[in-house]
This record gives structure tokens, C-alpha cells and sequence, in this order.
């Protein structure tokens, strides 16, 4: 049979935009906020293009009432964003500061008024510069910390914000940010890599508990994971084994022991040359497999690997960004190759049916539990007509074919619930500054006025009717 003209989703089905404090908010030293590892990573020379920082960003710190009055005006039903730690907790302990909260409670109450459902992420990215002085998530205080920022921040607007999102992808934070340095904290060793995903896992667990201990019971809470869809080049054992090694750095290492209660025993193997995992004590475990209501998936573009069969030294060409140091630990012996097919700005492979595989993936292993996808879009080189318009038809086509994909899983059995496009506006695109542009709403940076592309009409479209409005002819 051949596919309906109209692709409809289910009437509930969450239309949203996503977006991270520090990549739009600006106002970094208002309100009492102190510097994250991101401030002090950005006014590093030689850390992010052009030098360029989140100092004014987007300015969304002060024009968030425009900004939401433009999410309605264009129809979206939902909206991600996340709350900067050092806003609220500007040394990372002890207690609030008031202002700081009051202007993520004047966000949500704007939201609120205008139909549109929060769904707020406690930690994307932002650690406060003095927990990290304090050594950051490869210590074990950092998680004891996090759980109770977690529960200020619950205590504070658990009347209000229904949909709670723990972490934001904590491999990033992990990998890249302790391994390959190419995000903050910028350093670049392996075992602390380890033991940061273990304290960010941990965290997550004990933050679980205590947003379950200071909201309403009906508020739902869930983590947002870059589950990878790892593909092998070849289908020799080695590069099966290449798949294995990755699929467990990437998606085991978090879902193991938050879905299932433990680690994968391969990743613990693989891993022996640089940690003993004396560091994961015996209760950790149980604590972060915490019971959740939902899973959040991000979805970019798929990984393609293969064994390597010399030796490799050097960037290697995973979309990770250009550094000497691997964001995988033990796996020089491991190659990463480009999918075939169109690509977006960042150099990643348009796959739409990696979506689709990612959601059925999930909904055998953690059968039950309501998905979302948290983030999915794409940069493209978007410049305003002479008349001022934005089109970016190739935005439309992306979101048009993974939309598609979400379609298909659902009429496959899975329960996704929403999806939030990446990113409602262009913004700071952490090492690569303002270059990349995700946004479906424009943003000229020289006098911050914001645009909608046409991708944003057509999105919101699809969010008043609830099926995806044709694709324009490009
Ligand atoms: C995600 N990688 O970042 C983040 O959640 C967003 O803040 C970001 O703007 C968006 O995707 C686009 O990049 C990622 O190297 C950054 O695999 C890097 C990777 C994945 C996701």
C-alpha cells in the first residue's frame, strides 16, 4: 500500500523546540550568576572559533517574553529548555539565590499562559567553575551536589514545570569534555573521562530521588541521551567487536546501569588499562537505576566504525570535533568512517532511518516507558533574502524525514510521546560559536532580531494540524 498523503500523529503528540541555558541566554554575570566551566572555557584563547563566547548569546535572558510569544505565534505545543546551575547555586552549594530562580519561574509562568508545556533540564553542560575547581564530575562529590541542586530547583518550580529532564547527553560532558577536551572543562584524560560518566550517572540516580522526594507525583521525570546508532563498516567479526566497543562507550556506559542495573560487563573489560572501576562502589548501581517515566533521545546522525588495521594516530574523522585526544578511551584500535549521503554544516550524514532504529531500539529495552526525542535538527549556511525572508528548504526536508521516521515507529508500536526540534533559534554552538546555525528561527547577531526560517512556518504547521504539511519543491 502505498504511503497516505498525510502523515498524522497522535492527537497528544508534544510539538516542541529545545534549547540550553547557556547557548541563549547571555547575561552571564546578572542576578547574582557566577561563572560555569563554559565562561571560563570560552574566554580561553584557542578554545571555541573566533574566540567567541555566551557572554550576550541570544540575549534570551531578556527577551524571553518575546521569545515565547513567537514559540506561540508559530504554534509549538512544548518547549526544552534548561536552567543555568550557577544561576541558581552560584558556588554549586549552599543556598539559592532568589533572583536567579525568579527568572526561570517568569519563564515557565509566560510559557504557561501561552498553552505551552515546559520541560526543563536541570543540567546542560553549565557546571558552576567552582565545583569544577574542586575537580569536577570525575570526583563524587560533584553527583551529591547535583542531586541537591536538583532538589532546589524541584522544590522551587515542581508546582509548575511537569516534564524533568535530569541530564542533557552526559556522554558529552564526559567524553568530550574530559577526553577529548574539545568542550569544557577542556581536559583531556581518559580515566577521569570514566569516572566522570560513572559521577554523572550517579548524579542523575540520587538527583531522581530527590526531585521524586520535593515535586507533585505526577510530575514526570526522564534523562536525555545521544544514544548513537553504531553501524558496522563490514561484517567481519573485528568490526563487529568495533561496534560492540563503541555501543557500549556510547550507549551501555549510561543506559546499563540507569535502565538495567549494571554495567556492561564488556565495557568493564575494555576498559581495564586505564581504570579498575574502584571508583563505582556497591550501591551506586542500584541508586542510578532509579525508576524513570520517560527517556529522552537526541539523534544527529549515525556512527560508522570498523576495526583499524595499522596503527592510527591523530583527528580522526568522527564528528567530534578536531583533537589529538580520542573522546573514546581504549579504542585507538578503532576507525571511524563518514556515512555516505548528504551531509548538514556539521559534516553529519543525513540518516533518517537511524531515528527509526534508535526509537525501536529503546522500545525493546526498555519496553513501557514513554519516549521522546529530545533534540534532532541540523545546521545549514541559512542567510536572509535581499526581501528579508530566511528559506532553508533543506531544514524542512530533514525535519520532514525525521518526522517520518518518528511516524513509522509509532505505527510500529512505539510510544513516542513528542519531539523537539534542535534549536527553536540560532545560537552558540559551543566550540564552533555562532558559525552553525540550527536554529528554525533566525537570528541576525548584530542586531538580535529574530526571523523565523521557513522551516519554522512549516513546523508549526505540522504542530496546529498534527501531520506534516507537504515539502515545498527546493
Ligand atoms: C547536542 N557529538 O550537542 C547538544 O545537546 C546541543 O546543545 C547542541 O547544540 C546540539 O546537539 C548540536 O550540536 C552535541 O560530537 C554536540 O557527538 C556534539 C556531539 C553530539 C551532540
Amino acid at each position: 500500500m502505498p504511503e497516505p498523503m498525510t502523515q498524522t500523529f497522535p492527537p497528544a503528540f508534544l510539538w516542541g523546540a529545545a534549547t540550553s541555558a547557556y547557548q541563549i541566554e547571555g547575561a552571564v554575570g546578572e542576578d547574582g550568576r557566577t561563572p560555569s566551566i563554559w565562561d571560563t572555557f570560552s574566554h580561553t584563547p584557542g578554545r571555541t572559533a573566533g574566540g567567541e563566547t555566551g557572554d550576550v548569546a541570544v540575549d534570551h535572558y531578556h527577551r524571553y517574553r518575546d521569545d515565547v510569544a513567537l514559540m506561540a505565534e508559530l504554534g509549538l505545543t512544548a518547549y526544552r529548555f534548561s536552567v543555568s546551575w550557577s544561576r541558581v547555586q552560584p558556588t554549586g552549594r549552599g543556598p539559592v539565590v532568589q533572583r536567579g530562580l525568579d527568572f526561570y519561574r517568569r519563564l515557565v509562568d509566560e510559557l504557561l499562559e501561552h498553552g505551552i508545556k515546559p520541560a526543563l533540564t536541570l543540567y546542560h553542560w553549565d557546571l558552576p567553575q567552582e565545583l569544577e575547581d574542586a575537580g569536577g564530575w570525575p570526583e563524587r562529590d560533584t553527583a551529591f551536589r547535583f542531586a541537591e541542586y536538583a532538589r532546589l530547583v524541584g522544590e522551587a518550580l515542581g508546582d509548575r514545570v511537569e516534564q524533568w529532564i535530569t541530564l542533557n547527553e552526559p556522554w558529552c560532558s564526559a567524553f568530550l569534555g574530559y577526553g577529548s577536551g574539545v568542550h569544557a572543562p577542556g581536559r583531556t584524560d581518559p580515566a577521569a573521562s570514566l569516572r566522570a560518566a560513572h559521577h554523572l550517572n550517579l548524579g542523575h540516580g540520587l538527583a531522581v530521588s530527590a526531585l521524586r522526594a520535593a515535586m507533585p507525583a505526577h510530575n514526570r521525570i526522564a534523562v536525555s541521551l545521544n544514544s548513537s546508532v553504531v553501524r558496522p563498516l563490514g561484517q567481519d567479526p573485528a568490526d563487529l567487536a568495533a561496534v560492540r566497543r563503541i555501543d557500549d562507550l556510547a550507549n551501555g556506559i549510561f543506559h546499563g546501569p540507569m535502565l538495567h542495573g549494571a554495567y556492561p560487563e564488556t565495557l568493564l573489560e575494555a576498559t581495564r588499562s586505564v581504570t579498575d572501576w574502584s571508583h563505582v562502589l556497591d550501591t551506586d548501581v542500584r541508586t542510578i537505576n532509579a525508576p524513570l517515566d520517560a527517556l529522552g533521545l537526541n539523534y544527529y546522525t549515525p556512527a560508522l566504525v570498523s576495526a583499524a588495521s595499522g596503527e592510527v594516530k591523530g583527528p580522526r574523522p568522527d564528528g567530534h570535533g578536531a583533537s589529538e585526544h580520542s573522546p573514546w578511551p581504549c579504542s585507538d584500535d578503532i576507525l571511524f568512517h563518514q556515512t555516505p549521503g548528504e551531509r548538514t554544516e556539521m559534516g553529519w550524514t543525513i540518516d533518517p532511518t537511524g531515528l527509526y532504529e534508535l526509537i525501536m531500539r529503546y522500545t525493546r529495552e526498555a519496553p513501557g516507558l514513554p519516549l521522546y526525542v529530545t533534540e534532532n535538527g541540523a545546521a545549514y549556511d541559512d542567510k536572509p533574502d535581499p526581501d528579508g525572508r530566511v528559506h532553508d528548504p533543506e531544514r524542512i526536508a530533514y525535519l520532514h524525514g525525521h518526522l517520518s521516521e518518528v511516524r513509522r515507529a509509532i505505527a510500529d508500536g512505539a510510544d513516542v510521546r513528542g519531539y523537539y526540534l534542535w534549536s527553536l533559534m540560532d545560537n552558540f554552538e559551543w566550540a564552533y560559536g555562532y558559525g552553525k546555525r540550527f536554529g528554525a528561527v533566525y537570528v541576525d547577531y548584530a542586531t538580535l532580531e529574530r526571523t523565523p526560517k521557513s522551516s519554522a512556518r512549516w513546523y508549526g504547521e505540522a504542530a496546529r494540524t498534527g501531520a506534516l504539511p507537504p515539502v515545498p519543491a527546493a
